[in-house]
């Protein structure tokens, strides 16, 4: 058994490539969708990171003005000296007759924090946009028990094949046809299938441990999300403490940059019902140290899923548990957000499809939901809040700079994404992208660039409604929480649906 196991090993040397999947900004949802400006074009972006890296990012792209001639794409370092020489671009193509559908293919073919840079000639001149891709390897896959038992048969029949050839060799090569053979050279043939056995059996313990090396070595690469320990202190202080499980050398805990407006951002969900929210904004303290003045929490276990992000745009997801006793705590204050709602519907369960959530303050807020949701598929999900007449709300305000944010959270908690009007990207990627656009020249062309243009960031007449980007990564059931903010007053929606398996061809 043991044999036939290394034997594997071995065989799969070469046909078993370490798959990895791209790193997650969010968790469990490595797709990115972003929407914005390349100049006067308004493009959706649906970048599919590869599950190897290095890998090919599938790249879809929908326009929403018309008049384009050709895209170009080129992926480039978010940050350093390497994102001032991006490559020779690829072209996108149009795979159907639909004139505003764009699809491309791109190798990533590092670790770390990416962008894909969108090029868009066309009527109105030339444009670009940028989305963000944090790229790295998630983690092996294993083999198919099919496959391996498959593998090991053969790789037995090899041994057996090859110990009797050289058997056989042995025994009859110096004979003439039809004669006896002598007991001697059936001695030098049992000597030279057993030293045969031997050496083969060699090659495939050898085999074995170099393979095994080799996956070690893989494991280094293989992305660890930071670490978070969470502590409850006196005076209903949540101490949060992160920490590097190991990976790469260069990540690390004191150069977190501000993603709109905070450092972290907290969401802390009562678990596993979820009928308990808040989003919240921990202050730093100590190099890897987050604190927070807890606001009245009711007791229970708490889930956490703590955004931050690196200097480079790299955006990291940490999560944690904690088992609260009821916390008489300070009021709300600033940019914190609290909501309640009915017990989350557990998988196998119909989940609750409301797509009106009414607030204590008369006013309510309506998800414009599609008939159908299925996972991979883009969607805008679009919410509206109303005043207590049931008109649209007429004193909306920016909360931390945007029209809204909204938090994806699926019922067993494997995938959380903290999504914006400009999609699942963080905000610092994208404004470290768009700082470079507006400088990045573009041969023979005025690059028009609108700097602060991003969805939902105007300043004049601020819409009652508010749309995000983005698509469930896979089937089952979610509660969304989407936040807007009138007057002071900043208003915490939730939301349950189910979600259907993936269409054919995605
Ligand atoms: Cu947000």
């Amino acid at each position: 058994m043991i044999r036939t196991r290394s034997l594997v090993t071995v065989l799969l040397c070469l046909l078993l490539i370490a798959f990895s999947a791209p790193a997650r900004a969010h968790v469990g949802s490595p797709d990115v969708y972003v929407e914005g400006n390349a100049g006067p074009y308004r493009l959706s972006v649906v970048v599919r990171p590869p599950l190897v890296i290095p890998g090919v990012a599938d790249i879809e792209l929908r326009s929403q003005t018309s008049g384009i001639d050709r895209i170009e794409i080129a992926p480039i370092p978010l940050t350093g000296e390497a994102s001032k020489y991006p490559p020779v671009p690829d072209t996108m193509q149009r795979p159907s007759a639909d004139s505003q559908y764009f699809t491309g293919h791109l190798w990533m073919m590092a670790t770390g924090s990416w962008q894909i840079r969108f090029t868009v000639h066309g009527s109105q001149g030339t444009g670009i946009f940028s989305a963000p891709v944090a790229a790295a390897a998630l983690g092996t896959r294993t083999m198919e028990p099919g496959l391996g038992l498959m593998l090991a048969l053969l790789g037995i029949l090899l041994v057996v094949g090859l110990v009797s050839i050289v058997g056989a060799a042995a025994r009859e090569s110096q004979l003439a046809p039809g004669a006896e053979v002598p007991p001697s050279r059936r001695r030098r043939a049992y000597v030279a299938m057993a030293v045969t056995f031997v050496l083969l059996i060699a090659a495939v313990l050898l085999g074995n441990s170099w393979w095994g090396a080799e996956a070690a070595d893989y494991s280094h690469y293989v992305y660890k999300p930071l670490e978070m320990q969470a502590q409850l202190q006196p005076g209903n202080v949540l101490d949060l403490r992160l920490s590097d499980p190991g990976w790469l050398k260069q990540r690390k805990l004191d150069d977190f940059i501000p993603d709109h407006d905070h450092l972290m951002h907290l969401y802390m969900l009562r678990w596993p019902a979820m009928d308990v929210v808040f989003h919240l904004h921990p202050e730093s303290g100590a190099t890897g140290e987050f604190r927070l003045a807890l606001p009245s929490v009711p007791a229970g276990e708490y889930r956490l899923y703590a955004d931050v992000v690196h200097e480079n745009g790299f955006p990291e997801t940490t999560v944690s548990s904690i088992k609260l006793p009821e916390i008489s705590g300070r009021a709300l204050t600033g940019d914190d957000a609290e909501g309640t709602s009915i017990a989350l519907r557990q998988a196998g369960e119909a989940a609750q499809t409301s797509t009106t959530y009414r607030f204590p303050d008369g006013y309510s807020m309506i998800w414009k939901r599609p008939d159908t949701l299925t996972a991979k598929t883009p969607y805008d999900f679009t919410f509206e809040l109303r005043d207590p007449e049931g008109h649209p709300a007429s004193d909306m305000a920016l909360y931390m700079g945007m029209l809204g944010h909204a938090a994806f959270v699926k019922s067993d908690g494997t995938v959380f994404a903290h999504i914006h009007p400009s999609g699942t990207a963080s905000m610092a990627a994208m404004m470290i992208a768009q700082a470079q656009n507006h400088q990045a020249p573009v041969a023979g062309s005025t690059v028009q660039n609108e700097m602060g243009s991003m969805p939902g960031m105007s300043h004049s007449a601020l819409p009652s409604m508010v749309r995000f980007p983005y698509g469930f990564p896979n089937p089952g059931t979610y509660r969304i929480i989407v936040q807007m903010k009138h007057g002071s007053v900043i208003e915490t929606g939730i939301f349950d649906t189910s979600v259907g398996p993936a269409r054919q061809g995605q």
